[in-house]
């Protein structure tokens, strides 16, 4: 039952607009029309089986990787919702080759949506955690049909970020620029419920989340960081740690963003042409939004990874983000290196 205590995503994004002049009603219903869509998101994810939406789609996405049926439905319900709004110039998708353009009968915002409709994806027919990352950039003053290169923004400039888990329970996580905030899905409402206001990643952890089936392919600086990680109390952090690795970001991300630790997808030599796995625009920039907001740090390892420059819509990048002390020790390791080579 809701209590006049309850804050809604609703009335928070009203007083939040109140608050702060540059959040406007196009924002408020952009965040309220991708809240809504991951309401629906998280309906067909939780009929598992049920909903006969397991396995794959039988078709394959810009990066080559087998969609499953959840991909693309979560992607369509995303575009279909963002549609016919008049909030947004253009969306693009981690699933799409090229920027959506808004249909023409529909009045066009000033807004460009970019999103991973569901992250994890792996993750899907084993009934682990999965989930949706959302970005929010304003569209150059002028251009009604965005390209390429106006998507192609420094995460800097992100107006809102968030994302969602689809797990035991359904979270929004949510920054327009000023804190991290957690929503929870009230099933019975049917609403995102404040449940974690400004909430503050703590600078110190004895917990990182690593692939280390990827070890042998990791850079030099790379290695001894999670060597010295794995040393424990013996070894030069002085410390032991523990580690964690679900395969969704967004979980992973979340257990950090809850009670700390360090998340890591390092740049590997299995692909040359690809630096990293985590793609900067869908991925690395909201989450590093987020992150940042919580009072936690998000680099590659040698940059900030909001001042990107981003070359392309696909790009990949090498992500650490997390509890601030544990990344700036990781810089450490790869600065030491760079500067002895
Ligand atoms: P998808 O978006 O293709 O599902 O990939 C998930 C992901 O990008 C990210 O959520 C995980 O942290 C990472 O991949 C898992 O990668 P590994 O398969 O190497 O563990």
């Amino acid at each position: 039952m809701s209590s006049s205590r309850t804050i809604s995503l609703m009335r928070f994004l009203i007083e939040e607009q109140r608050a702060h002049p540059h959040i406007n009603a196009d924002l408020r219903l952009l965040i309220e029309v991708v809240a809504r869509a991951c309401k629906t998101i998280s309906i067909a994810v939780g009929k598992g089986d049920l909903g006969g939406l397991l396995g794959e789609a039988g078709s394959g996405n810009v990066q080559g990787e087998a969609q499953q049926k959840l991909d693309v439905l979560s992607n369509e319900i995303l575009l279909e919702a963002n549609a016919w709004g008049g909030h947004l110039a253009g969306c693009a998708s981690e699933e799409m080759d090229d920027p959506h353009p808004i249909p023409d009968v529909y009045p066009k915002g000033n807004y460009l949506l970019l999103f991973d409709p569901l992250d994890g994806s792996s993750n899907i027919d084993v009934n682990i955690s999965v989930g949706t990352i959302f970005s929010v950039l304003r569209c150059p003053d002028g251009v009604t049909e965005p390209r390429v290169e106006h998507y192609c923004q420094a995460g800097t400039t992100q107006v809102a970020a968030g994302y969602t888990v689809y797990g035991p329970s359904t979270l929004l996580v949510l920054t327009l620029g000023h804190g991290t905030h957690v929503f929870t899905l009230d099933r019975e409402l049917g609403s995102f419920v404040l449940t974690r206001r400004d909430v503050k990643i703590p600078a110190e952890t004895r917990e990182f989340a690593i692939n280390m089936s990827n070890q042998r392919h990791w850079e030099a600086p790379m290695q001894r960081y999670i060597d010295d990680l794995l040393a424990g109390q013996q070894g030069p952090r002085g410390k032991d740690f523990n580690m964690r690795w679900v395969a969704s970001m967004v979980a992973d991300v979340h257990r950090i963003l809850t009670r700390g630790g360090i998340f890591i997808y390092p740049w590997d030599k299995k692909d040359a042409a690809k630096p990293g796995k985590l793609r900067l625009m869908y991925e690395a920039n909201p989450m590093a939004f987020i992150v940042e907001q919580a009072g936690g740090k998000a680099t590659t390892g040698r940059e900030r990874i909001l001042d990107l420059q981003p070359t392309a819509l696909h790009q990949r990048v090498p992500v650490f983000l997390g509890s601030s002390a544990e990344v700036d020790a990781a810089m450490a390791y790869h600065r030491e290196h760079d500067s002895q080579s």
